[in-house]
């Protein structure tokens, strides 16, 4: 179907579905933000397999997997290594066919990715054509944005009220899975080449080292800075020079990738399930930099409580500015001693808050301590102290607009009422304009309303409209875990969700009931049931169900008790959501936790596993795959 039948479509059923709601469908594609966006690219599956690597953290892991080679096969010498930077970028796959390039994916889940191959076509380091004559050809990379150009889109977009990218990795996530390949092409791209494959090795290609060169011949954007190094002790040098000059890039590196340089020991080596035994990924620390505290604000939470953060001058840290760290609460600026105008270091890991670690050099030599606010900066409610907590807290539950905007902000994310595309911005304008005042406002919005307001350029009051009416209904567990009852997490509801099944008996259970619950001590029962006492609360619920939001009830999902007694972690990337196997593991009498630790049955690792899986083997935790974890379940 063209672009311009399916958006003709596409209006149509919106102007049916305001005219008839009641026929209104819940997997309707106007609920999702740019419904057309949501049309999916085809599927591709790989030709040969895209691994993951192993990570190594240390100079000694990194000693350790080189012993382990020559032990393991034997080597007469020690194996040459090629190190190379580990880009932190979107991992692609390029298909030439008679030199020509014919098919690009992603790599999904490493069998099948996506077909993205208009999109790849508009980034100038892919050439379209190569001068060798070659039947077949796959050339794996890595899809980046430059760090200068993720800087000017983001003020760009910030100009034009759009969606500001938290880091070049994001952006460049975004960019790629554009379904209009203009808006790729203007997005600049880039790619470094670090994987070539011919069929038939018609070219007698012996090492990667000349797979490199080669892959240079042919018009590829060859990362410059790859070394072949005689032995481990040289790649430690290469990856402590980079951990120092990795700053000074115009792209993100995470890591230096080592590999086996011969192509014949490769093939010797071979694979794990996971992972080539040829190649590893030496992580670097986190990054640490040193900036000025300009100022110290405080946040006000859902709950009420009130917490610092350091306003920096910002400076760019793993690839994305930095302009706020996190001081935790008023007894961590005390212990770090910090004043504003202060010099710190701050360190920052990838998709982590960065935080401040230590002064560096105080502003003056007699500088007035910090003393925490008295009064809430959003509402002037006197702030007052809860026993037991270091946080101070807001009093103001009703009508404090900062507590407000995060408690919406809560409501609408991903693990509760997911309301797709109200985000920080909307959800501000709607509580400053005085629209909404509680969370069951926001289905008294009409399209009208949200028409008045500035929306994000890609999306449209009836988007929008859309997507909170689709909301109305969702899981129990979601629900509850959307009322924001302190102490009650996403676990605990959903434990709350199976054990009463309804909102009403929730409603009604007593503290008995309550600590009846595996993981609900008396905390969090008087919480619950301080919560369901409340008749502000019961007002907004009632509210609620008055405009057609009610969970659904809880059939009894039990399919078998085959996981009985059994705590899992998952962590990686999975075929699927790890909601979607929590619940699977849930169903069939398991339980999952987040941490790993002796108690933990096993651990369900998919690719890119990272430090649980660490962990596990640190424990000796059994540590499954997906398949394994099928078998188990005779799925
Ligand atoms: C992933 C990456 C590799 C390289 C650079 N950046 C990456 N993100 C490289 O080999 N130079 S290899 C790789 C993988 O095999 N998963």
């Amino acid at each position: 179907m063209s672009d311009v039948e399916y958006d003709r479509l596409f209006k149509e059923l919106q102007e049916l579905e305001l005219k008839y709601p009641e026929f209104k469908s819940p997997d309707s594609p106007t609920n999702k933000v740019g419904g057309a966006a949501e049309k999916k690219f085809s599927q591709h599956k790989h030709k040969e397999r895209l691994y993951s690597l192993d990570n190594t953290y240390s100079y000694y892991d990194l000693e350790q997997w080189y012993d382990r080679l020559q032990k393991n096969y034997a080597l007469t010498k020690p194996p040459e290594l090629v190190c190379e930077l580990k880009i932190d970028g979107l991992a692609i796959s390029l298909n030439y066919e008679n030199s020509n390039f014919v098919l690009g994916a992603t790599r999904g889940d490493g069998v099948v990715g996506e077909n993205i191959t208009n999109n790849l076509k508009t980034i100038k380091a892919i050439p379209h054509k190569i001068p060798a004559e070659i039947m077949s050809l796959e050339v794996r990379g890595e899809v980046f944005m430059p760090v200068d150009v993720f800087e000017q889109l983001n003020e760009s977009q910030k100009v034009n009220n759009a969606k500001v990218f938290a880091n070049p990795r994001n952006a460049a996530a975004g960019s790629l899975r554009q379904l209009d390949s203009e808006i790729t092409r203007e997005r600049k791209l880039s790619m470094f080449a670090y994987y070539g494959r011919i069929d038939s090795n018609e070219l007698d290609i012996k090492s990667h080292f000349e797979m490199l060169e080669f892959l240079k011949t042919q018009g590829f954007n060859v990362n410059p800075h790859f070394k072949v190094c005689k032995n481990v002790d040289e790649a430690i040098k290469y990856c402590k020079i980079w951990d120092n000059k990795r700053k000074t890039l115009n792209y993100a590196t995470d890591g230096v990738v080592i590999k086996v340089n011969s192509f014949d020991l490769q093939k010797e080596m071979g694979f794990t399930a996971r992972a080539p035994r040829w190649a590893t990924a030496y992580k670097f620390p986190p990054e640490e930099v040193s900036t000025i505290v300009e100022d110290i604000e405080v946040n006000v939470g859902r709950t009420g409580a009130v917490t610092p953060v350091a306003v920096l001058q910002p400076v760019s840290v793993s690839g994305s500015t930095v302009q706020r760290a996190t001081l935790h609460n008023f007894d961590e600026i005390k212990r770090l001693k910090i004043n504003i105008g202060d010099r710190v270091l701050i360190k920052k890991a990838a998709e982590i808050i960065p935080k401040v670690i230590c002064v560096t050099e105080h502003a003056n030599e007699v500088a007035i301590p910090y003393s925490p606010p008295e009064f809430c900066p959003s509402c002037g409610a006197k702030l007052i102290p809860v026993e037991g907590e270091v946080n101070l807290y807001c009093p103001n539950k009703y009508s404090c607009p900062e507590q407000l905007k995060a408690k919406i902000e809560y409501w609408t994310s991903k693990d509760c009422m997911d309301i797709d595309g109200l985000g920080g911005n909307i959800v501000s304008q709607l509580v400053d304009s005085g629209l909404v005042n509680t969370v069951a406002d926001l289905y008294k919005l009409t399209v009208d309303d949200l028409k008045k307001l500035n929306l994000v350029a890609e999306k449209s009051s009836q988007n929008l409209f859309g997507s909170i009416q689709a909301s109305k209904n969702p899981t129990l567990s979601r629900f509850i875990n959307a009322l924001g009852i302190k102490h009650v997490g996403k676990e605990m509801s959903e434990a709350l969700a199976n054990k009463f099944l309804t909102l009403d008996s929730l409603k009604q259970a007593d503290l008995e009931d309550l600590v009846d619950i595996d993981g609900c001590g008396e905390k969090i029962a008087l919480s619950i049931l301080d919560f369901f006492s409340d008749s502000y609360n019961n007002d907004i619920l009632n509210d609620l169900k008055s405009h057609g939001v009610i969970p659904q009830t809880v059939e009894n999902n039990k399919v078998s008790q085959l996981l009985d007694g059994m705590t899992f972690v998952i962590t990686g990337t999975l075929s699927d959501t790890r909601d979607k196997f929590s619940a699977i593991i849930k169903a069939n009498g398991g339980k999952t936790s987040s941490a790993v630790s002796k108690n933990t049955s096993y651990v369900l690792a998919g690719e890119n596993p990272g430090s649980k899986y660490d962990k596990a083997q640190a424990l000796g935790v059994k540590i499954i795959s997906e398949n394994d974890f099928r078998q188990m379940i005779g799925s």
